[in-house]
């Protein structure tokens, strides 16, 4: 391990104290409880672990076969949101929108192409809010988007490393014009080819196995120091290439997974954009779309063993009543719905919806928030928890409140965007009904009600009857400011399409 030497210099306990007391949540750690951990902390330690392309397919969120016994352990501690959505789904303008806590169209990032201070230089990431207030803030794997990873933020960052031993470059890429014998590929009629295969390494010889080590390596390095820690996992899986080893796909017998039949009249009535362009149509045949799907669980398995090591090393070090964790995903994934749709670019539950679990000391253990939420709320939910002051402009609200009341009014909605070339896509979820407008309706609309129709499969906005409820949905986008803020785009759109016309690669 290496050594960390901003964990040798600790900022002066009296200094802090006095903001730390101000903190409804977060109780200082007793004298008793100090026996496991030497050394008292002014601040709570942040443990933020997100999965990449995770969709809810997950135990504790109620999946018939899924195997998360982490996960499920960690929604134990703490509170689950039932309904998260993320701004965007793709992995950069996502992460961008998370990580300043501004909407994908104020922070400017709409495409994977797009640097994260590419146009707002200015931004205070989370990372850096923690790392400018004397927080020990370090990094493995893919929290940025890895490509464009931001010095500004981290004291250390190794989202490189690791990972790159399960790259299609280096492990699925055929050398020689045939793919290695393992390797199972799916057909792709429009973006990318599905990939899955079954590995022969233990876990710890993977990325994420590499990142998590790291990460707990670290989280034992900190409890011996007084200077608190912001510590992110970055977990490349359940995001494609599907490989992981082979035990994990050993807990899903084929014959055991199923998928819902969809009625032919869904697709004729979307309109054409809701799919085009989406990152993957892959009309797989019956047994190959189980075998992707198998793939898929696996991989959230196997990123689901990762998480345990983080939390094994929680209980060892006895962390629980001086650190937050948070667990979620950038955006969720498509397993062949709506027509054969895979992976993310849609406005479909999902793909829009994602996990979310909060652990605090405080929350109310095992909850349940059915609160609509949105991931740019994390940011001001981790300043006021470690009680630092969040950048003013922030646009998310912050959901401690929902800890110790997961069950109290909350905001009304959540908003979601995406690309169509230089075309906007946007969506509004309520506690019941998601509404779409694609170029601001020009290129059709979409009304779904969750309460008859949780897989979205009746488009109701040419229903009259329902009149008054997409007038409602474009109020509350109205009220937003979404629909009015088409020109932020601009900037990038001059300089190269957005989103197209190529998908972006595997490793994105
Ligand atoms: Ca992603």
């Amino acid at each position: 391990m290496k050594p960390f030497p901003h964990f040798l210099t600790t900022r002066p306990l009296a200094a802090l104290a006095t903001c730390f007391a101000a903190s409804a949540l977060i109780a200082p750690r007793t004298a008793s409880a100090q026996t496991a951990a030497p050394t008292a902390k002014a601040k709570p330690n942040v443990l933020f672990i997100i999965s990449d392309d995770l969709n809810t397919d997950l135990g504790v969120y109620g999946h018939p076969i899924a195997k998360t016994p982490n996960i499920d352990r960690l929604a134990a501690r703490g509170v689950r949101f039932d309904q998260a959505y993320c701004q965007f789904p793709v992995c950069n303008p996502s992460r961008a929108s998370f990580l300043s806590g501004l909407r994908p169209e104020t922070v400017r990032v709409m495409d994977n192409q797009t640097t994260m201070r590419e146009n707002r230089p200015e931004t205070v990431y989370l990372p850096q809010m923690f790392r400018n207030n004397g927080y020990f803030v370090a990094n493995a794997g893919k929290t940025f988007h890895y490509v464009y990873d931001d010095k500004p933020s981290w004291d250390i960052s190794e989202s490189g490393n690791g990972p790159k031993i399960e790259s299609l470059s280096t492990l699925l890429r055929p050398t020689d014009g045939q793919l290695p014998p393992n390797v199972s590929r799916g057909k792709a009629q429009s973006g990318q080819d599905i990939f899955w295969a079954k590995v022969d390494l233990p876990d710890e010889k993977m990325g994420d196995g590499i990142i998590s080590r790291r990460v707990a390596d670290w989280m034992e390095e900190g409890s011996k120091s007084a200077k608190p820690w912001f510590l992110a996992a970055g977990f490349r899986k359940p995001h494609m290439p599907l490989n992981v080893p082979r035990k994990y796909f050993d807990l899903y017998p084929l014959d055991k997974i199923t998928y819902p039949v969809e009625p032919p009249a869904h697709l004729a009535a979307l309109p054409p954009i809701a799919r085009r362009q989406a990152t993957s149509i892959v009309p797989l045949e019956d047994r190959e779309r189980r075998e992707a799907m198998q793939a898929y669980y696996a991989s959230i398995s196997f990123m689901d063993a990762q998480v345990g090591v983080l939390l094994e090393r929680m209980d060892r070090l006895k962390l629980w009543d001086n650190t937050i964790v948070v667990f979620f995903s950038d955006h969720g994934f498509q397993l062949g719905e709506h027509g054969g749709l895979w992976q993310k670019m849609v406005m479909f539950q999902e793909s829009a919806r994602v996990p979310l679990i909060i652990a605090a000391p405080g929350a109310k253990a095992g909850a349940v928030s059915p609160a609509v939420v949105e991931l740019l709320d994390i940011y001001p939910t981790l300043a006021q928890l470690t009680n630092l002051k969040a950048p003013p402009e922030l646009e998310g609200t912050s959901l401690v409140p929902l800890l110790s009341e997961p069950n109290r009014e909350w905001k009304k909605a959540a908003f979601s965007v995406v690309t169509r070339g230089q075309l906007l896509g946007r969506s509004v979820n309520t506690a019941r009904f998601r509404y779409t407008e694609w170029d601001e309706g020009r290129q059709g609309v979409e009304l779904y009600d969750h309460a008859s129709d949780p897989r979205e499969y009746k488009n109701l906005a040419g229903d009259p009857a329902r009149a008054a409820t997409i007038a409602e949905m474009k109020r509350l986008m109205r009220e937003a400011r979404i629909s009015t803020i088409t020109t932020a785009i601009k900037p990038n759109t001059e300089k190269k399409a957005v989103a197209a016309p190529k998908a972006p690669r595997n490793e994105e």
